[in-house]
């Protein structure tokens, strides 16, 4: 495998190290130490050209300054916390509220936002670009002393695998996730309402007026949620259902999982030909589509607007407290695989 190191910018002083990978099939991978963000993917369409297709940035003052989570981790907490707040053994722990009254994916000092430690460890047909980084007790509000390795495997086959791995000294939560904005279009040609999705789910978690979960799991079936057999993301964004319109027309929501590890999501764009397929052990994943992206970013010298990219975070069920407790000594590990394929 071959790997590129270089310094991708500097932040306070601290020296920000990329690594880009390339592949026999065409594959260009780059990431970067802060916020183990991923700033770029290229992979080849039907027609052998090998084009951009994640929104990301060429400065690390770009993701300082404007940038909505592209590509990033994060954590400690992926989506929403209700009231910012959170009980363990009758201890209460308050978070930053930077959404509302809430708190929105770990706070403003969240795992984003930091410099990572990163190793590499290159094998014939695979590399591991392992980043590692201590979150002290208190950190952004959550305890424990955390210990976290976010590892990204890249191999020959155009397959990334993104490890997390955290331990702890004190019983906390902890629920991690990668923030790529997707668009299999090429180079943000165009925007990704013709991206047809295939969702191995059936339930899917109604939201408040707040983007919280309110509790009630909602039947896919005969609804604009329902991707079990694919559909365009056009076909809900164009629908009056009431959940699609409190978002912001679109979809922001999050879908229990039907299977693990079993190519549970597909994203297919048709007039490139590429296809990715996703697969995890995680019980949920977040759809996101970018409804409320704006004109105002210029990314890569395109005016970014709205649908101009898909999340597909996957995660615990967001605000479900207890399914985030990891126990002092015990290890959290997840781990979803993202193959970039031709459809
Ligand atoms: C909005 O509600 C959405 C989140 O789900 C998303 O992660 C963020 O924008 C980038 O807050």
């Amino acid at each position: 495998m071959n790997v590129t190191e270089k310094i991708f910018g500097s932040l306070n002083g601290e020296e920000i190290k990329s690594y880009t990978v390339t592949t026999k099939k065409g594959m260009e991978f780059t990431c970067i130490e802060y916020g183990c963000i991923i700033t770029s993917i290229k992979v080849p369409d039907h027609e052998g050209n090998i084009e951009e297709i994640v929104l990301g940035f060429d400065t690390i003052d770009e993701y300082v300054d404007q940038s909505p989570y592209f590509g990033c981790i994060i954590g400690r907490n992926a989506g929403r916390i209700e009231n910012a707040s959170f009980e363990l053994d009758g201890n209460m722990y308050s978070l930053s509220r930077n959404n509302g009254e809430h708190n929105l994916h770990g706070g403003p000092n969240g795992l984003d936002t930091v410099v990572w430690n990163s190793i590499i460890k290159i094998r014939e047909n695979e590399v591991d670009i392992i980043f590692s980084y201590t979150s002290p007790h208190g950190e952004a509000g959550f305890p424990g002393n955390l210990n976290i390795s976010v590892t990204y495997t890249i191999n020959q086959n155009n397959e990334l695998l993104i490890s997390y791995e955290a331990n702890t000294d004190q019983k906390t939560i902890v629920n991690l996730t990668n923030h790529t904005y997707f668009n299999l279009s090429g180079n943000l040609k165009r925007i990704i309402l013709d991206h047809e999705l295939t969702l191995k789910s059936d339930r899917y978690l109604e939201l408040n007026s707040s983007f919280i979960p309110s509790g009630n799991e909602i039947l896919t079936e005969g609804t604009v949620f329902d991707f079990r057999q694919g559909s365009s993301i056009k076909r809900g964004v164009v629908s009056n259902d009431p959940q699609i319109e409190l978002v912001g027309g679109g979809y922001d929501h999050p879908f229990l999982l039907s299977t693990n590890n079993e190519k549970e999501i597909e994203l297919l764009d048709r007039k490139s030909g590429r296809k990715l397929v996703i697969e995890t052990d995680e019980p949920a994943v977040v759809l996101y589509t970018a409804n409320s992206l704006g004109e105002n970013l210029l990314i890569r010298g395109r005016q970014s607007e709205n649908y101009l990219g898909i999340c597909l975070e996957t995660q615990k069920p967001p605000n479900r407290i207890s399914s985030f407790i990891i126990e002092a000594n015990a290890t959290y590990r997840t781990k979803t695989k993202y193959s970039f394929q031709l459809g």
